[in-house]
């Protein structure tokens, strides 16, 4: 079973990356590596090489820089790479390798190059802490190690390709000037383990219904600046309130604290998640020209993105930021809040410290949208927080789809709604008459692409927009919401 698993594992990554067969990777272009963000330099004689229209990575080199040792045999020419309980056997110009205990079959052999030895890239992703991917834009190598901590904001382009903001190199996808969208993510259980992050590839499938796109094109093409803040390894907590705590302090039942790949935890940094967001944003957004600014959160990530503003609030009305850099326009998709008066809050509970804030940041004129998706905060720790509903422009979404006890999709499905949604016209407004009848209001309905004025006027409890068309399909396009008195 093992090594079907393997081979399984093995085929997968033969055909994820069946792009390096790509006659686009021409053997004389430079190819990029990244670490974590961090363009990796290598000794001239090195350097990843392109053989056979493959890419080719350095052996040692790489699996040192992701923490492992590396050891020859000379007599067997054999490479050993071992990380903790994890070792890698391979054999120059064999198919066959040994990874953690198990024979895999490899399509293409380590070989060695002026004496270096060099493995194709999907290699690497082979690892239990490292992933791997492949921008053909910047023709760069792009390894995660979820050995390591990185958190920080990620620069998306056309194609779900991304590259991450840091501080003093330039970035092919972000511009000064350019309407930006920063989206934060939200709780995180195990997805370290899983080599997992977030992005805007949907996928989806039930029945008939297969969904398999990228969200954010419709987006880059308008001129938008498209960004993730990622806080993926401090939101891995196995209680969601843990998670919770740190977007508002650094000393929280858990205090803060990072996963790693093995599941253990290491202490710090002495900041909340929402401190270190507000950090990447000032830096990321530093000498920022534009005048339109939209943060969306997801799930938990809505207090992130709540804080966030905030705190960009207080430091612009104390002086310390440009005016420009306030958010036009906040989004909370399927938000989540946990009941209960929290110690870190002075007995708040984190809906209602979230509720001040927001008024703050509407007295400043900075327009809420919220959708529901699901049901994830009425039930077990969650707190509805329908004065929050009251004070946006709410609408609840009807994802008939996903099927109704698959609660986790329809949560996970209402960020990838809202981007997609830009790709399309703003959805028709309608009211139901008592026979069922639903005639337009010849007015729109809340989505990406709804103008902020529109958002600003929705906003107050006086109504609630239900979806009522469109509902056993993904896609936004032929969503209708009625306009309903609350
Ligand atoms: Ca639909």
């Amino acid at each position: 079973m093992k090594k079907l698993i393997s081979f399984i594992l093995v085929l997968t990554l033969l055909l994820s990356f069946s792009i390096f067969n790509s006659n686009e990777a021409l053997a004389n272009d430079p190819i990029n590596v990244r670490i974590n963000g961090e363009l990796q330099s290598f000794p001239t004689n090195q350097q990843p090489v392109i053989l056979n229209s493959r890419t080719m990575l350095p052996m040692s080199i790489i699996y040192q820089r992701l923490g492992f040792n590396v050891t020859w045999n000379d007599a067997e020419r054999k490479l050993t790479a071992t990380l903790g309980n994890q070792s890698i056997v391979l054999w120059i110009d064999s198919t066959t390798a040994q990874i953690n205990g198990s024979w895999v079959k490899l399509e293409v052999a380590p070989t060695i190059i002026n004496n270096i030895t060099y493995i194709p890239v999907y290699v690497v992703g082979l690892t239990k802490n490292a992933s791997v991917g492949w921008n053909n834009h910047t023709r760069t190598v792009d390894i995660q190690d979820f050995n390591k901590l990185d958190y920080g904001i990620y620069w998306y382009g056309n194609g779900n390709v991304s590259q991450k903001f840091i501080a003093g190199q330039s970035n092919p996808y972000y511009s000064s000037s350019k309407p930006t969208v920063i989206y934060v993510h939200g709780w995180q259980k195990g997805t370290i383990n899983d080599k997992f992050r977030e992005s805007f590839h949907y996928q989806y499938t039930n029945g008939n219904t297969n969904v398999d796109l990228v969200t954010i094109n419709s987006w880059i093409s308008a001129g938008w600046n498209v960004g993730i803040f990622y806080w993926n390894q401090f939101a891995d907590e196995d209680q969601v309130t843990d998670a919770e705590a740190k977007i508002w302090t650094p000393s929280g039942p858990r205090s803060m604290r990072w996963r790693k790949f093995d599941g253990t935890y290491v202490a710090g940094p002495a900041k909340s998640a929402a401190q270190l967001f507000y950090e990447s944003y000032v830096q990321a957004m530093n000498g920022y020209t534009g005048t339109n600014i939209r943060i969306v959160g997801h799930s938990l990530g809505n207090q992130m993105a709540v804080r966030l503003s905030s705190m960009v609030n207080d430091n612009i009305l104390a002086g310390n930021l440009p005016a420009r850099l306030r958010p036009q326009r906040v989004a909370l998709l399927d938000p989540f809040w946990s009941k209960d008066g929290k110690s870190y809050l002075n007995n708040e509970w984190t809906g209602q410290r979230s509720r001040t804030l927001v008024n703050q940041l509407i007295t400043r004129g900075v327009a809420f949208e919220q959708y529901k998706s699901s049901g994830i905060t009425d039930v077990g720790v969650g707190d509805t927080n329908v004065g929050m509903e009251n004070m946006t422009a709410f609408s609840r979404l009807a994802p008939w789809y996903i099927p109704s006890h698959d609660m986790t999709n329809k949560h996970n499905m209402a960020p990838h709604w809202y981007f997609w949604s830009y790709a399309f016209n703003a959805p028709t407004e309608c009211t139901v008459s008592w026979n069922g009848t639903r005639t337009a209001t010849g007015n729109v309905a809340a989505s990406a692409k709804t103008s902020d004025a529109r958002i600003r006027e929705m906003m107050g409890n006086q109504f609630e927009w239900v979806q009522v068309e469109g509902r056993d399909t993904p896609t936004p396009q032929d969503d209708w919401f009625e306009r309903k008195t609350r």
